[in-house]
C-alpha cells in the first residue's frame, strides 16, 4: 500500500498543524524532511516554491497549503470524526480559530524562538540542520534552492549543516522584525502571550479541546504556533509548563493518536452539546477581539487601498505577482496603543472568507446567535469586513478572485 507523505519538519510552525491532523485522525503516513532529494527534485518545481508543509497523496497529487490538506482529508474520515462542525454557530467559532490560530500567535511564536539564542539556538539550529541538509544527496537541490557558499558534496558535514541552518534562520529573523517584533512592541508581546495562555488554560480546565471531546479546525490550527515554538523550543516550553499546565497536556495531546483525556474522566468525542459556546471559550473569543481585530483590519484596508491603487490586476493573477513573495507591502495600525508596522499577507482573506460563507449558510437564528457572540467579543464586523477582491487558491498557489463591493469600516 503507497501511504501519503508529509514533507515537514518538526520546528516548522504550519508542518505542525498538518501533522497533528493525521495523527489524531490516525491516518498512517510517512514523514519526510525538505533535505529529502524527492523534496528538491519533485516537490519545489511542482509546487513552485520552498515551502512546507506539502502533502503527498497515496495517488500521487502534491497539496500545499494546510487549509487544503484539511479539505482532502476531511473528506476522507467518517463524517462523525470530521473536523468541521456541522454547520452552526461551533462551525463559525471553529473557522474563527483556524483564523486566528494559522495567522494571530505569529509574533509570540517567532519572538520566543529567534530572541532568546542561549536557551533556543543550539536545539533549534540542529534542528534546522538535520532537517534541511540530509548525509544521504540530493544536496545540491539544498545549494541550489539557498543559494549559498560552500561545495556541499564535499564540505564537512557539521559545517555545512550550520551553514544550511544559518541561512534559513537569517530569512526567519528577517521575518519576525518584518512581522512587527521591535524592542517596542515585545514587551507588550509577552503580556499577550501570557493572557492567551491564562485563557486557554481557563477553557481547558472544562474540556480536553475548544469545542468539546474532539479537536476541530480550531484546535488544527492553533496547535502551529503552540507545538513547533511555544511548545518545542527552550524559552517558551519554560514558559508554557510553568504558566500553564492545561494547555501544555493539550499539545502532548494534539500530537498524541490516543484521546489522551485522561485528566477529565471518560469524555465522549463529540462536541458540546446544543451547539453552545461555554464562557470560557467566549473570554477566548474577546482575547481574539483584543489581540487580532486591528490586525486584520489594517490587512484587509492596506490590500483594498493596493487593489484600488493596481486595477489592472485580474482575477486569476498571482497575488503579489510572484507565488514566493507572499507579502503586498508595509503597513502601520496601532496594536493595543502600541504603534506597529507590519507586512501583510492576503493568504489571511481565505480564512476569513471561509468563515463569512459558513456564516452566510447559516439559518438566520444561528446567525443571530453568532452575531451576539461575535458582538461580545467585539468582532462582529468579522462576518462582513472584505477588500474588493477576494483571494483564492489555484494551483498551489494564492490568486486574486472575483471583483466585489468592498466592506471596510469607515
Ligand atoms: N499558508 C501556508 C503557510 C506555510 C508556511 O509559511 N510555511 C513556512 C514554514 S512553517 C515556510 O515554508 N516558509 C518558508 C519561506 O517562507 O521561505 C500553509 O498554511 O501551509
Amino acid at each position: 500500500m503507497t501511504l501519503p507523505v508529509l514533507y515537514a519538519m518538526r520546528s516548522s510552525l504550519y508542518s505542525a498543524k498538518a501533522r497533528s491532523y493525521l495523527v489524531k485522525q490516525r491516518i498512517d503516513y510517512i514523514e519526510r524532511p525538505p533535505g529529502d532529494p524527492r523534496y528538491g527534485e519533485q516537490v519545489v518545481p511542482e509546487i513552485g516554491r520552498w515551502i512546507l508543509p506539502v502533502l503527498q497523496t497515496d495517488d500521487g497529487r502534491l497539496i500545499q497549503d494546510t487549509a487544503d490538506i484539511f479539505d482532502y482529508l476531511d473528506q476522507l474520515v467518517p463524517i462523525e470524526r470530521s473536523a468541521n462542525p456541522p454547520l452552526g454557530v461551533q462551525r463559525v467559532v471553529s473557522d474563527l480559530f483556524a483564523l486566528f490560530g494559522s495567522e494571530g500567535l505569529m509574533r509570540p511564536a517567532l519572538h520566543f524562538r529567534w530572541n532568546f539564542d542561549d536557551l533556543n539556538m543550539p536545539f533549534v539550529a540542529e534542528d534546522f540542520g538535520r532537517g534541511l541538509f540530509l548525509p544521504i544527496g540530493g544536496n545540491e537541490d539544498v545549494k541550489s534552492t539557498f543559494n549559498f557558499g560552500p561545495d556541499l558534496a564535499t564540505a564537512n558535514q557539521a559545517e555545512a549543516r550550520a551553514e544550511v541552518s544559518n541561512f534559513a534562520a537569517q530569512r526567519m529573523r528577517k521575518l519576525t522584525v518584518e512581522l512587527g517584533v521591535t524592542p517596542e512592541t515585545i514587551p507588550e508581546i509577552e503580556r499577550s502571550y501570557s493572557e492567551f495562555l491564562a485563557l486557554f488554560a481557563a477553557h481547558l480546565e472544562t474540556a480536553p479541546y475548544l469545542l468539546g471531546g474532539r479537536p476541530t479546525l480550531g484546535d488544527f490550527s492553533l496547535i502551529g504556533p503552540l507545538y513547533a515554538h511555544l511548545a518545542r523550543d527552550a524559552a517558551p516550553a519554560m514558559i508554557m509548563r510553568r504558566e500553564a499546565w492545561p494547555v501544555w497536556r493539550w499539545v502532548e495531546r494534539m500530537n498524541s493518536p490516543i484521546a489522551d483525556t485522561g485528566e477529565y474522566g471518560d469524555v465522549p468525542d463529540e462536541l458540546f452539546a446544543d451547539d453552545s459556546i461555554p464562557a470560557t471559550l467566549r473570554a477566548l473569543l474577546e482575547y481574539v477581539g483584543a489581540e487580532f481585530a486591528d490586525d486584520l483590519i489594517a490587512h484587509v484596508q492596506f490590500i483594498d487601498q493596493w487593489l484600488a491603487d493596481n486595477d489592472e490586476v485580474e482575477a486569476g493573477d498571482v497575488v503579489g505577482g510572484k507565488a514566493t513573495r507572499r507579502s503586498l507591502g508595509k503597513t502601520q495600525w496601532t496594536w493595543r496603543g502600541i504603534p506597529m508596522e507590519t507586512h501583510v499577507i492576503p493568504y489571511r482573506l481565505l480564512h476569513l472568507q471561509r468563515l463569512q460563507a459558513d456564516f452566510a449558510a447559516l439559518d438566520s437564528a444561528d446567525q443571530a446567535e453568532v452575531r451576539e457572540i461575535f458582538a461580545e467579543a467585539g468582532i462582529e464586523f468579522f462576518l462582513e469586513l472584505r477588500a474588493r477582491r477576494r483571494v483564492e487558491r489555484d494551483n498551489n498557489r494564492e490568486v486574486w478572485g472575483a471583483a466585489q463591493d468592498p466592506v471596510l469600516p469607515v
